[in-house]
């Protein structure tokens, strides 16, 4: 039989569980195994109350007392440990998760365009708007469209103006950008306005103002009636858009085998004493007309070969050409 006594030792040692080792548990899941171990329907207190039918009916509603308060007790103790749990559980989520809006956000620096490229595209963007078109033609040229179609035979000294780097007995690398001015006159009828930026290959020496890699922009105006005047013209107005009032230009006679006469244009930047060359020009030679089928009779043309770096150098007042090449970001980072 059972006791009174008996059922208070179950209910002390259950208080005692329950206050020494609730306060231990560390999971949600641990405390409802523990619930339903106490509390469940086969629990140790559901047991305990089953027990109350032995005891003598003076007993029986204050032990019935006691286990409803120890029920309460476990219930209680138990949800007050899940609430722990759950606050912790979401403090260890703001520990990992958390974000500081307060904190400047990730800096992804912009690139932009190489110094070369800008004026490139500026040079462009003033023939453009004269109603230039852009053109392309290739790196690797035929002595043919560098020298020959260009009145300049084999044994011809002018050869040695462009020093060139041969690939085998006939192709070479464009020593200029004036063999396009051929391809395109080939392929198309006058009138035509063209200009062609693109990288030329020279074995000259490099100096502060000599690359054996450099870049040119090609200009071709032909139609009716062109004059050196208006070549003069279209130039001054270029290097005014190009360098604004304060730089000042001058025209030098020069000789080229494809036109006829040739200029050399020389540029010198504000408060500066030297004067830089950037360009060769001329009015197309008939006998260049000729070997594309064009009749020197009907039509007439100018053209210039401008120096990219050149026109960079004088632009931005850098006095070394090879700066362009180098790639040292602290100098790309100016532009
Ligand atoms: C020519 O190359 C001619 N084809 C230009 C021309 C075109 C004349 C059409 C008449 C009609 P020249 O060798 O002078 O010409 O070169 C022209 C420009 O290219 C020079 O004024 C200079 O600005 C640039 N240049 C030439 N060689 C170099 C080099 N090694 N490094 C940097 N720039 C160069």
């Amino acid at each position: 039989m059972v006791t009174l006594k008996d059922l208070r030792r179950e209910i002390a040692v259950i208080a005692v569980l329950v206050e020494e080792q609730i306060p231990q548990i560390n999971s949600a899941t641990r405390c409802e195994e523990l619930r339903v171990q106490l509390l469940g329907r086969k629990g140790k207190v559901a047991q305990l109350f089953k027990l109350l039918g032995e005891l003598s009916p003076q007993e029986r509603p204050i032990a019935g007392q006691l286990l409803n308060e120890l029920k309460e007790k476990v219930t209680a103790a138990l949800a007050g440990r899940v609430t722990v749990l759950g606050s912790v559980a979401e403090r260890s989520d703001f520990t990992t998760e958390w974000i500081d809006i307060t904190l400047p956000g990730t800096y992804h620096p912009y690139g932009h365009f190489h110094p070369l490229s800008q004026v490139q595209q500026k040079i462009e963007e003033i023939f453009l708007r004269m109603g230039f078109t852009v053109v392309a033609g290739p790196e690797i040229e035929t002595e043919y469209y560098n020298f020959e179609a260009l009145n300049i035979p084999v044994h011809h000294p002018a050869r040695e103006e462009w020093d060139s780097f041969y690939i085998d007995e006939t192709h070479l690398l464009r020593a200029h950008t004036s063999p396009v001015q051929i391809r395109i006159m080939e392929e198309k009828k006058p009138p035509l306005r063209i200009i062609c930026p693109g990288r030329c290959y020279r074995r000259d020496n490099q100096d502060a103002t000599h690359s054996p890699v450099f870049h040119q922009v090609e200009m071709l105006w032909v139609e009716k009636d062109l004059s050196l005047a208006n070549l003069k013209y279209i130039i001054e107005l270029f290097v005014k858009e190009f360098f604004g009032e304060r730089y000042q230009m001058r025209f030098l006679a020069d000789f080229f085998p494809f036109t006829e006469p040739s200029i050399q244009v020389h540029i010198r930047s504000p408060h500066s004493t030297e004067w830089l060359e950037i360009m060769g020009a001329g009015m197309v030679d008939p006998i260049v007309f000729q070997k594309v089928g064009y009749d020197p009779e009907q039509v007439t043309g100018f053209a210039f070969g401008l120096g990219i770096e050149r026109m960079a150098m004088l632009r931005y007042k850098i006095d070394d050409i090879r700066l362009f090449f180098q790639n040292d970001l602290r100098f790309l980072h100016q532009f």
